[in-house]
């Protein structure tokens, strides 16, 4: 009897029909009701779900009786309540390393945008508001030879750190659960308390995975400490930042400007994050570009495929259900 999958987010076209190749395949889809609902109809005989962007827990998960893995589209793994996948000895699989680099340019194009008013910028010439030679509202931050301080120095991070480096001269500062001695070489970057990272960079990108010690790390008191001239960047979790400090910083001024690509709430139709020019909002598109996302899903594919063959694939997040 072929084995059922469970599809619960759009998925690349070629990885849908190979799953449809191999397997019973049922496709969730808000259209088609609550998705809650369609989740504890259609995981009853699940072996395998694969998708993101949707939390999965007890409340969608409890009438699974044969579910074996939950192959994600994506390397951040927060929206899944891994202690009762644990519990109920469910395999998560999720996407690391082929998304590193084009996270790590969308952070560098999130910190130069900001830096250079990009955003407001393209509004304002659009408008017809460039009448004479641009004035100090109009300047914006040099990059070159700043100082860039990165929180949470893994892959991604250090994507950023060499791009900082290599590519724009740039004194790296990081801020990790543990030190980096390797990377600290590559990049002759200096390991900081957080509270010295932020009063010391010109130029701060938050790149930590969400966890309980990394949620509203970075709130009123931490957005004090930074330099009036400071850039803040987030691709990682909008939960990491305490998003109405942020804005509260930004409408004072306490910082320069913020590149965003995550929010609390997603995905976000209105936030009086929008309504600040010196603020470049993207919807999550990180690791968005066509290859990619083919990448991700091939090996989410991968993954589920190794999963229900009772392979131990370097992707599970919990092998041992710890
Ligand atoms: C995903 C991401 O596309 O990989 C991650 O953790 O944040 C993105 O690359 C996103 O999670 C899908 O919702």
């Amino acid at each position: 009897m072929m084995q059922k999958v469970v599809v619960f987010s759009q998925i690349d076209a070629d990885i849908q029909q190979k799953l449809e190749q191999h397997y019973k395949v049922v496709n969730i889809h808000p259209k088609l009701g609550d998705v809650n609902q369609q989740l504890l109809e259609h995981v009853k005989d699940a072996d395998a779900l694969i998708g993101a962007g949707r939390r999965l827990n007890e409340q969608n998960l409890s009438t699974a009786t044969k579910l074996k893995v939950i192959s994600s589209v994506s390397v951040g793994y927060d929206n899944y309540d891994l202690n009762y996948l644990n519990q109920r000895h469910i395999h998560l699989a999720h996407t690391p390393h082929v998304l590193t680099e084009t996270t790590a340019d969308l952070a560098f194009t999130l910190l130069m945008s900001a830096a250079r008013q990009v955003g407001y910028l393209d509004r304002w010439t659009k408008q017809g508001q460039w009448q004479r030679t641009v004035s100090d509202a109009q300047f914006g931050m040099d990059i070159f030879a700043k100082t860039l301080g990165i929180i949470g120095l893994g892959h991604i991070g250090a994507a950023i750190a060499r791009r900082g480096f290599h590519g724009f001269n740039m004194d790296i500062l990081y801020h990790n659960r543990r030190e980096k001695p390797e990377l600290a070489q590559a990049f002759n970057a200096e390991y900081c308390e957080l509270n010295d990272l932020l009063r010391r960079s010109d130029f701060v990108v938050i790149a930590v995975d969400l966890n309980e010690d990394s949620k509203h790390l970075i709130g009123a008191l931490e957005l004090a400490q930074m330099q009036p001239h400071a850039v803040l960047v987030n691709i990682a979790r909008g939960s990491v930042i305490d998003e109405q400090a942020l804005i509260n910083a930004l409408k004072n001024r306490q910082i320069f400007a913020a590149g965003l690509d995550v929010y609390q709430k997603e995905p976000l139709t209105a936030s009086e994050l929008f309504e600040l020019e010196n603020v470049i909002a993207l919807p999550h598109v990180g690791s968005a570009t066509a290859a990619t996302r083919k990448k991700m899903a091939y090996l989410a594919y991968q993954n589920l495929r190794d999963a229900l063959e009772g392979l131990v694939s370097p992707y599970l997040v919990n092998p041992d259900f710890k």
